[in-house]
C-alpha cells in the first residue's frame, strides 16, 4: 500500500500565494549635495505613500484573500454564540474545538476570533482577558513592519492571523455558519447584534477551568474538575442574539455524551488538519530527506518550561522505554539489537556519543534495520544535542534526526509573511511542519500532558489508519 498519495491527500491542497515584507529603507548620506538630500526626500516621500498605499491594500483586501472565509451576510434570525481565545497554538486550537462543537449544540452560528501565533497571552479573567486581547494591536507601531528600530523588538514576537490560514475550514461550510470577527476590539461584534452591543449574554469565568458545558447532566458530574456546570439544554433556550464565553480551553470542556454528539465532535477533529501550503511541502521534503514514509520513527519531547522540565529526565526515559517496546513488538530483533544500547546508557556519567550523518544512517539502516532506526525527534529545545536530558535518547538512537538538521527545507518558511502587520510568521510555522513530519512516522512517542503531543497523536493515528504496538494517549 502507498501511504504517501493517501497520507497527503487527505490534506488537499492549496495554491501558494506569498506575502513580501515591503523592502526596508534605505538611508543614503549626502552631506555635500543638497539638491540630492532634497530629492532623496521627496523619493522617500513618495515611496512612504507608496507603502500607506500598500498597507492600506492589504488590509482592504483581507477579506478577499484566499485565507479569510467569504464574509457572509447576516441572517434575520441568526444566533451566535463566540469567546476569548489564550494560550499557544494547540491550547487555542482546542478552544476553537470545543468552541464549534458547542455551537452545533445550540444551533448558533460561530464567531471565530482571530488566532493569535507566538508570544502567548496567557489565561486570566473575563473582563482582564477581554481587555488584554483589545490592547494586543499593532496598529501604532505599524512602522516596524518597514523599518527597525528599538521600539519593534517585540513587534515579530506574535502576530494573528484568520484560523482559514492554517485549517481549511471551508470544510464546515455544511457543518455550521462561521463568522470572522478580525479584532477583538467589543465594537466588532456590533455587525452581529444589529449595530448594538445591548442584550448579549455573557458568561463570565472567574477562575481557570471554572465552568463547564454539559450535554447530558450526571449527578456525579459536580466531583469533575470543574467548578460549575451548564447544562447545554437550558442554554438553548438563552433567547439572546449573541453569547460571549470566556475560555473554553480543556479537553472535556464541552462533553459529547449523546452519539450525535460525538459524531459533531469526531468530524470536527478530522477537519482541522494543517492545509497551510509550505507547512505541507516543507513537512514533505523533510520526510523524503528522512528516506521517506516507512522509513522512520517519531518522538516529541516538549522538556523547556512549565510542567515539563519539572519532568524532562523522566519523560525522556520513559519515550525511549516506550518506542523501544514499540519496536520490539513490532519486530523482535530490536530488543536483540537494543538491549544491550539501553544497559549501556543508562549507566551515569556517560555523555559522549557519536552520531552519524543522515547519509550515514540511511545507509545503516538499510543494512541493518533493526540496528538503526532512524528517528524524527521534534523538540522545543534549541539545541536537542547538548540538552543532558536528551542524551540517553541519543545513546539509544544514535540515528536521531531533529529540525536543526534540516535548515535547507525549513528557510523556504522564511517567505511567508503575514500581509497585516508584515510580520515573518515563518517561525510559526515550524512547530507545524515539526508535527507533519512526527506524525508520518511508522510509530510515535509524545510527551505526557502535552497538547502538542497529543494533537500529533490524533494527526498520526488518522493518517496511518492504525494504532501503535502500544496505544499511548499522547
Ligand atoms: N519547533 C517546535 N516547537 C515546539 C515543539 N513542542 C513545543 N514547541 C513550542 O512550544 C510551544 C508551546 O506549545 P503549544 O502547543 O503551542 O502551547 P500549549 O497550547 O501551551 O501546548 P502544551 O503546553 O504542549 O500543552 C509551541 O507553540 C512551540 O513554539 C516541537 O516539537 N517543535
Ligand atoms: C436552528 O436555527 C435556525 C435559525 O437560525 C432555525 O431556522 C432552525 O429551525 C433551528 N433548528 C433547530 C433544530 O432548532
Ligand atoms: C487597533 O486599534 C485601532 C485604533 O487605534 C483600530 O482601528 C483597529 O481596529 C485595532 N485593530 C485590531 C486588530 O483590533
Ligand atoms: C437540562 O435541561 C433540560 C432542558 O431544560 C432539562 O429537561 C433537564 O432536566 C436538565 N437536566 C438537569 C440535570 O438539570
Ligand atoms: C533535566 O530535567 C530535570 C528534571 O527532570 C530538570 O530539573 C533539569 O533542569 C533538566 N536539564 C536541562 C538541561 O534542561
Ligand atoms: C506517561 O505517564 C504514564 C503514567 O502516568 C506512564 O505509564 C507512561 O509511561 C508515561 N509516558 C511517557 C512517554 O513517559
Amino acid at each position: 500500500m502507498h501511504f504517501i498519495s493517501h497520507r497527503f491527500s487527505l490534506l488537499g491542497s492549496l495554491t501558494s500565494k506569498t506575502h513580501r515584507k515591503p523592502p526596508k529603507f534605505k538611508i543614503y548620506r549626502e552631506h555635500r549635495y543638497s539638491r540630492v538630500f532634497v530629492y532623496g526626500l521627496f523619493i522617500v516621500f513618495i515611496w512612504g505613500l507608496f507603502c500607506a498605499q500598500r498597507s492600506i491594500t492589504a488590509f482592504t483586501n483581507f477579506y478577499s484573500n484566499t485565507y479569510s472565509l467569504a464574509p457572509k451576510e447576516i441572517l434575520s434570525d441568526e444566533k451566535f454564540l463566540t469567546y476569548l481565545p489564550h494560550s499557544g497554538f494547540h491550547n487555542q486550537r482546542i478552544e476553537l474545538e470545543n468552541a464549534l462543537l458547542l455551537a452545533k449544540q445550540l444551533n448558533r452560528s460561530l464567531i471565530l476570533p482571530p488566532l493569535y501565533l507566538g508570544e502567548p497571552l496567557k489565561w486570566y479573567s473575563f473582563d482582564m482577558l477581554y481587555d488584554l486581547l483589545r490592547q494586543r494591536n499593532k496598529t501604532e507601531l505599524s512602522y516596524c513592519s518597514r523599518v527597525s528600530s528599538a521600539m519593534c523588538d517585540k513587534y515579530d514576537a506574535w502576530s494573528m492571523l484568520p484560523w482559514n490560514k492554517i485549517y481549511n475550514l471551508n470544510a464546515f461550510q455544511d457543518f455550521l455558519r462561521l463568522h470572522e470577527r478580525w479584532s477583538m476590539e467589543p465594537e466588532a461584534l456590533k455587525r452581529f447584534n444589529q449595530g448594538t452591543l445591548e442584550g448579549i449574554h455573557y458568561i463570565k469565568d472567574i477562575w481557570k477551568d471554572e465552568i463547564q458545558y454539559i450535554d447530558e447532566p450526571r449527578i456525579q458530574d459536580t466531583r469533575g474538575r470543574y467548578l460549575t456546570r451548564i447544562n447545554i439544554s437550558e442554554l438553548r433556550l438563552q433567547s439572546a442574539r449573541i453569547i460571549c464565553l470566556g475560555s473554553v480551553f480543556g479537553t472535556h470542556r464541552v462533553t459529547a455524551r449523546t452519539d450525535q454528539a460525538l459524531q459533531y465532535k469526531n468530524f470536527i477533529r478530522s477537519k482541522l488538519i494543517y492545509s497551510h501550503p509550505s507547512v505541507l511541502s516543507v513537512s514533505k521534503e523533510i520526510i523524503q530527506k528522512l528516506g521517506g514514509l516507512h522509513n522512520y520513527f517519531s518522538i516529541h519531547t516538549r522538556i523547556e518550561d512549565s510542567i515539563f522540565i519539572v519532568n524532562a529526565e523522566e519523560n525522556v526515559k520513559g519515550s525511549v522505554n516506550n518506542m523501544l517496546k514499540m519496536l520490539t513488538l513490532g519486530d523482535k530483533n530490536y530488543f536483540r539489537a537494543h538491549g544491550d544500547l539501553l544497559r549501556a546508557s543508562h549507566s551515569k556519567g556517560n555523555t559522549a556519543f557519536h552520531r552519524p550523518s543522515l547519509d550515514k544512517c540511511l545507509q545503516l539502516h538499510q543494512d541493518h534495520p533493526t540496528h538503526y532506526p532512524i528517528i524524527y525527534l521534534s523538540t522545543d529545545t534549541p539545541d536537542p544535542l547538548r540538552n543532558t536530558n536528551l542524551t540517553i535518547l541519543f545513546h539509544t538512537f544514535p540515528c536521531t534526526f531533529f529540525a536543526g538538521d534540516f535548515r535547507a527545507e525549513l528557510t523556504e518558511l522564511q517567505k511567508e509573511y503575514n500581509p497585516l502587520d508584515g510580520t515573518n510568521i515563518g517561525k510559526f510555522l515550524v512547530p507545524m511542519v515539526e508535527s507533519m513530519v512526527a506524525a508520518n512516522g511508522e510509530y510515535f512517542v509524545g510527551t505526557n500532558k502535552s497538547t502538542f503531543s497529543e494533537n500529533i497523536r490524533y494527526l498520526h493515528n488518522t493518517f496511518l489508519g492504525r494504532l501503535d504496538p502500544i496505544p499511548l494517549k499522547y
